[in-house]
């Protein structure tokens, strides 16, 4: 898509701070940090909004939602079970979806946010 920005850092025709890439996917930390952790993982192919997806993109969806808990893991914000059977660390995954959602960026993205709290905002 010409105007999407997600597309333009997709095709590398602008920077950002790249963690991940396969054929498919990218990860990359959000401009305007909400956590000490905040990623967006986004698929390469133009698709406007989680409300645009269907039954052919659930292996897509699968690996986006997989790849958030290995990237928290690689950046410090691990999820763990300790041997007293306490969680620690972890991290928030959203999906904003529409205006009412607080879509601002119409190239679907998955929000990975992690680090101790307080967080900025909604978050
Ligand atoms: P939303 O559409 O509300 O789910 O959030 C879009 C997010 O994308 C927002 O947290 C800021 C981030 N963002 C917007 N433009 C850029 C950009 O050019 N580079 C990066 N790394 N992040 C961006």
């Amino acid at each position: 898509m010409d105007n999407c920005i997600f597309c333009k850092i997709a095709a590398k025709q602008i920077p950002s701070k790249l963690i991940y890439e396969d054929e498919e996917l990218m990860a990359f930390h959000d401009i305007n940090p909400a956590a000490p952790m905040h990623l967006l993982i986004i698929p390469k192919q133009h698709i406007a909004s989680l409300g645009d997806c269907n039954e052919q993109h659930a292996e897509l969806l699968g690996r986006m939602m997989l790849l958030a808990p290995k990237l928290a893991q690689e950046q410090g914000h691990g999820y763990k079970v300790g041997e007293d059977g306490q969680p620690s660390g972890g991290f928030k995954t959203m999906f904003h979806v529409g205006p009412n959602g607080g879509q601002e960026v119409y190239h679907l993205h998955l929000h990975v946010l992690g680090g101790p709290r307080p967080w900025r905002g909604q978050f």
